[in-house]
């Protein structure tokens, strides 16, 4: 195997070759998913960046068609960068995205329409002569200004948007409103903004159900049962932060909840290497998708280089509302499972009990998926939680405590992409806590020790995010985690806490890579159920 495909995933979705970062207007549209995404058609590195384009009719094989949209006119000249696809009510889908008219990275924001809406694929677009269609007045710093949303209709049947900006650190969501689509005015208050947050890239803005798990159109008006979610990416850190809250269509503001707190002690989607997401409702199954960008962690231009790629998207999650109101669910599209290998390994009641680790055999566990719920009889021996640790992010104490350092209730969990000695692996993990008033779970993706290789450039965060969850009743938590070659993308609790991580392993790869569940706790833990699968690779060309 070359040093080029070592590395590169299956399932995941990506173009042959080259470099790709955020996805561009997913949607919906006579049968057809498109996702298009930030490509650089000439290299493995940031840059010369056009709208590439992919068409699938189930999220999981894709045609890699023409790009839709590249540099060429005065308002876009340098660089088109990410922006959102609305479907007008005559069924004609329109396209924004920002457009940069200069060597200093100003920007603009720009429409596509497709020329022949009876091609099934929709694959030439037109940039019409009157672009750019918004311009930044004089009081917005014209290189914050870009990422335009999906477009809602309020009652009065004007059209809004979203652009993300920044103004004296204070990042915020400016809000446009136009009846044509055309011409557009700028609200003179933005939709939301929080100070010190930095520049908000790719803001999404979309409402939730109370009710049920279905996804909610842009558009949606009912009141009742329905809150609104804004997202947005923040440059200073690069993780995405999201808030749930109440959106007052009169005055066209966001108020997030009390509890809903903006920036960096924030809520996030994925508490891994997950940035500039973006979600679209879909009609055909009546739910709320949400896309995102994995990044590369071995960050040193030459290996990008060397493998010729860099950048994938993670797996596109179905999200809707937690039934508490206070937070979002998230959860592999159920299509993902028609690539499981019909084989699967099952193991039930299994006790682990401390220090005990056994390897799940008989699948290729470089490409897997694994869904797996724990229980303990107690809550006793959860580790004390310092107080001092309440002001560290969850990776912190991730970072501290580990998974082979000995706990109480935890850790527990997977050792995925393992060597057979385990020189290398990530583990995916549980550590209990209990705080003053509490317990707190920790879950962490910990990619310390997954690869041998030396190399100072190589990103290895302790991710970790805590998981909202009342074990006192149910003494129950679970865990999926989607492998595949350099990435493994979990989900805890049923996809209330996300971590993806990206990885590099040199002795764990193809047929060389293990899998193992693990405790090293004091407590007892049952395996209630363990199912695992191979998968499969689906086409994309
Ligand atoms: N990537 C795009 C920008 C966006 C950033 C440029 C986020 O539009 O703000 O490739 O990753």
């Amino acid at each position: 195997i070359s040093v080029k495909n070592v590395h590169r995933t299956g399932f995941h979705f990506q173009p042959p070759k080259h470099w790709i970062n955020d996805p561009n207007a997913p949607m919906y549209y006579n049968g057809v998913y498109h996702l298009f995404y930030q490509y650089n058609p000439k290299g493995s590195v940031w840059g010369n960046i056009v709208w590439a384009h992919s068409v699938s009719k189930d999220l999981i094989n894709w045609i890699h068609l023409e790009p839709a949209i590249y540099p060429s006119k005065k308002f876009d000249k340098y660089g088109a960068w990410s922006g959102s696809a609305t479907i007008l009510p005559n069924n004609k889908p329109i396209i924004l995205y920002t457009g940069v008219v200069d060597s200093h990275d100003s920007q603009v924001q720009n429409y596509a329409i497709p020329a022949n809406l009876s091609d099934p694929f929709l694959r030439k677009w037109i940039k019409p002569n009157n672009n750019p269609l918004i311009v930044p007045d004089n009081s917005i710093n014209k290189t914050k200004f870009r990422d335009p949303t999906t477009a809602w209709m309020g009652q009065d049947g004007l059209w809004r948007i979203v652009i993300g900006s920044m103004r004296n650190h204070r990042g915020m969501a400016l809000v446009y409103r136009s009846r044509d689509f055309i011409k557009w005015t700028k609200a003179q208050h933005p939709l939301h903004s929080s100070p010190h947050t930095g520049n908000w890239e790719c803001p999404d803005f979309f409402p939730v159900s109370l009710k049920n798990t279905n996804g909610l159109d842009a558009s949606y008006r009912g009141k009742k049962n329905v809150k609104h979610v804004l997202k947005n990416s923040l440059d200073v850190n690069r993780f995405e932060y999201y808030t749930i809250g109440m959106y007052d269509t009169k005055k066209d503001r966001y108020i997030p909840d009390n509890n809903s707190i903006d920036g960096s002690k924030g809520l996030r989607l994925d508490y891994g290497n997950f940035y500039a997401s973006k979600s679209f409702y879909d009609l055909m199954k009546n739910r709320r998708i949400v896309w995102g960008w994995t990044n590369e962690s071995d960050v040193l231009p030459d290996d990008e280089i060397k493998k010729g790629w860099a950048g994938i998207q993670a797996i596109p999650r179905k999200v809707w509302l937690d039934p508490s109101g206070k937070q979002l669910i998230q959860w592999p599209i159920e299509e993902l499972e028609t690539l499981r290998k019909q084989k699967i390994i099952q193991l039930n009641n299994k006790k682990l009990s401390k220090g005990e680790m056994f390897e799940v055999k008989g699948i290729s566990a470089s490409q897997a998926d694994i869904e797996v719920s724990f229980s303990f009889s107690s809550l006793n021996k959860a580790e004390q939680f310092d107080p001092k640790w309440a002001d560290l992010y969850a990776q912190d104490v991730c970072a501290i405590k580990g998974s082979t350092i000995q706990g109480g209730l935890g850790p527990f969990g997977l050792a995925t992409l393992a060597s057979k000695n385990l020189e290398e692996y990530t583990p995916v993990f549980f550590r209990v806590f209990k705080a003053q008033k509490n317990y707190k779970v920790l879950m962490c993706s910990d990619a310390r020790r997954s690869t041998m290789r030396q190399n100072e450039a190589m990103y290895k965060p302790s991710f970790a995010g805590y998981v909202d969850v009342d074990l006192v009743d149910t003494k129950k938590l679970s865990l999926r985690s989607l492998i595949d070659n350099s990435v493994v993308e979990s989900f805890g609790a049923g996809g209330k806490t996300c971590i993806t991580s990206r990885v590099y392993p040199t002795l764990a790869i193809h047929n060389n890579a293990h899998l193992f569940v693990f405790n090293n706790g004091s407590e007892t833990i049952t395996i209630e159920t363990l199912n695992a699968w191979s998968m499969d690779v689906p086409k994309m060309h």
